[in-house]
């Protein structure tokens, strides 16, 4: 039986040390930092945040500061951030100052999906909450608005390789509202918005455009099925998404500010090149977002990481935004 759960878990970092670390105790399901107990009590607005974006999609020490601004932002707008992960082993919601400080360092943290947050949990180990292992996290915890940068999609070529984020039936199957600047061009955007419509997701532009945004750049050239002008319409959208007991999820695609906004030959450019690279090193499955999303950042000088966090600090403004309105409706 140990060999045999050797050689299963060989290969990747959970198994190794799901074998070697397994625990008995037996965790809570949630624990939850003093702040979010506080707005839950208080009955405040809460909006939930990733981690996957922390470890695996930007360098230190730039991931720390980034999530440390958008905590801020979402505090100054009246809610409070709860920024998800697995901390050996235990689902979190909401981080102190030093537990951000540990997993904006860390080289083990997992990149969690919800095929993943089991054996994470199990092996006591730290994860990084991707949008979909976030949104289990934040409908766990009764948190209906989660801001993140982008969500994943359907990849260039997926029609081939099937790779297809559990990020897209995750939006298909929660009642969460999620704040994104849409889906970035390593993906297939036109699939993506396909397998959303198929999964029953409302996907909706944010502002006066109808274009769905391509995360970098404002524009993908696809149209949003829908569009909300401000944050109380996203509101209202969401309350009658919980009135009509839909129990699908909501994406509203905030484009990137315009002076943050790449250029889309270099982007474009840029990605072929990280496409191609990935290809020849054979990567693949779930170290395929981050690796591009890092050597996008080289061959661009830097200049995608700096959109990168421009654009999450603003979709935080608008998700805390719309929770403070959706407050009001339920109240
Ligand atoms: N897009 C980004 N930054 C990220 C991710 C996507 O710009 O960090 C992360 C998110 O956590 C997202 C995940 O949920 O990648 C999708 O990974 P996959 O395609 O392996 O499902
Ligand atoms: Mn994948």
């Amino acid at each position: 039986m140990a060999y045999l759960l050797k050689t299963i878990y060989r290969s990747s970092r959970v198994g190794t040390l799901y074998y070697s670390r397994y625990r008995s105790t037996n965790p809570q399901r949630i624990v939850y930092s003093e702040e979010v107990s506080q707005a839950k009590l208080d009955g405040k607005p809460i909006v939930a945040l990733e981690s996957t974006i922390i470890t695996h999609g930007m360098p230190y020490p730039k991931n720390l500061q980034t999530a440390l601004q958008v905590e801020q932002i979402i505090r100054e707008k009246g809610a409070t951030p709860a920024t998800v992960a697995i901390l050996k082993g235990q689902l979190t919601v909401g981080l102190t100052k030093e537990q951000l400080e540990y997993l904006a360092q860390s080289k083990n943290a997992v990149k969690a999906s919800r095929r993943d947050l089991a054996p994470v949990a199990a092996a006591g180990l730290d994860g990084a909450t991707t949008v979909a292992g976030t949104i289990i996290a934040a409908e766990l915890a009764d948190i209906p608005i989660f801001v993140t940068g982008g969500i994943g999609g359907v990849h260039r070529e997926g029609e081939k390789t099937l790779d297809v984020s559990a990020d897209l039936n995750e939006l298909g199957r929660s009642k969460t509202l999620v704040v994104c600047s849409g889906v970035k061009s390593i993906l297939d955007i036109g699939r993506t918005l396909e397998y959303l419509e198929t999964q029953g997701v409302c996907v909706c532009s944010y502002g006066d455009s109808n274009d769905f945004p391509a995360f970098y750049t404002p524009r993908s050239g696809y149209r949003a099925p829908n569009r909300v002008a401000d944050a109380r319409q996203a509101a209202q959208l969401l309350f009658s998404a919980h009135t009509l007991q839909l129990q699908s999820g909501i994406v509203i695609a905030v484009p990137v500010p315009k002076e943050y906004a790449m250029d889309e030959k270099v982007i474009e450019e840029a990605i072929q090149l990280a496409l191609e690279e990935a290809k020849k090193k054979g990567i693949q499955g779930k170290e395929i977002t981050p690796f591009i999303l890092a050597a996008v950042a080289k061959a661009t000088g830097g200049s995608s990481l700096e959109a990168n966090m421009a654009l999450i600090k603003n979709n935080a403004k608008v998700g805390a935004e719309i929770a403070v309105e959706f407050k009001k409706l339920n109240n």
